[in-house]
């Protein structure tokens, strides 16, 4: 409730035509997310978007979230909702590529990148679309890290701990210009993923938000940030893992070699 006095979430912006159907693809990366699928698919064929398609990546989730995908894609009509059922766990930065370019070689105009456990609340796209537009932005990221946003009062006080570490030492390294530079909800332009030929990226887990966001300042392209309420997650576990920590950890060290 105090959210959304706030108007952090809520009820969804309604857009004017032609933003309002936008073809814009949501990528939902899943693994082990069998409770969270269903609401947040829900949630977003809820928004006033008509547009709107969901392109779910499970990476064969022994929780069965794979075939929940399918029963929505048969629910929701298989134009609407697409699942590709990847062979194993290979991480969510494999996931967010295929889903991208598949999205891309589909034709969408937008992409949407967000975590599946609810975390990145689904009313907040609209608002995010709309200041894409309105900016002549490339991409426009959900930022945890800008006046206004807040983190989940829920998360523990050693992954907040984390977050703002990781976050200010790839500041430092990269100086990339961008608070969040961590962050999973973003909406870029498919001529953005294009530019960044984002079917060449490597990087797994955090580093792969952070290589995204390298390239895109890269190549000169225009990123704006809009404060979000970060929600823990709804159901379910974390996948972060070790490995993915100390990559992030090595990413933003090799990507500053390079460009030396
Ligand atoms: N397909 C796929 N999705 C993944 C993988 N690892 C994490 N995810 C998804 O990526 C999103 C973010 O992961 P999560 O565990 O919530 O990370 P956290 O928010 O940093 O704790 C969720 O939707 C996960 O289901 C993976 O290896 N493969
Ligand atoms: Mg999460």
């Amino acid at each position: 409730m105090a959210l959304r006095q706030r108007g952090l979430t809520g009820q969804a912006v309604e857009l004017p035509e032609p933003w309002s159907s936008a073809g814009l693809t949501i990528v939902l990366p899943t693994y082990n997310e069998a409770a969270n699928l269903p609401v947040i698919v829900e949630a977003l064929f809820a928004l006033p978007l008509t547009g709107l398609r969901i392109l779910v990546a499970d990476d064969n989730s022994p929780d069965g979230t794979g075939a929940i995908a399918d029963e929505l894609a048969a629910r929701f009509g298989a134009d609407r909702l697409t699942v590709v059922h990847r062979p194993g766990k290979q991480g969510l930065g494999r996931a967010y590529v295929d889903g991208m370019t598949r999205a891309l070689e589909a034709g969408a105009e937008f992409v949407v990148q967000m975590d599946s456990d609810l975390s990145h609340a689904p009313e907040y796209l609209p608002q995010m679309l709309g200041t894409l537009l309105a900016t002549d932005a490339d991409v426009v990221i959900g930022s945890r890290y800008v006046c206004g946003a807040s983190l989940a009062r829920e998360w523990a006080w050693h992954r907040k701990a984390l977050s703002s570490f990781a976050n200010m030492y790839v500041r430092v390294l990269l100086h990339l210009g961008v608070r969040d530079v961590t962050a999973g909800f973003k909406l870029w332009r498919s001529s953005a993923l294009t530019a960044i030929d984002v079917a060449s990226v490597r990087s797994n887990g955090y580093s792969f938000q952070v290589e995204m966001n390298y390239r895109s300042v890269q190549h000169g392209l225009k990123i704006v940030e809009v404060p979000i309420h970060f929600a823990d997650r709804r159901e379910g576990e974390s996948k972060m893992s070790f490995k993915v920590q100390l990559e992030s950890a090595m990413m933003p060290l090799s990507l500053r070699r390079r460009a030396r």
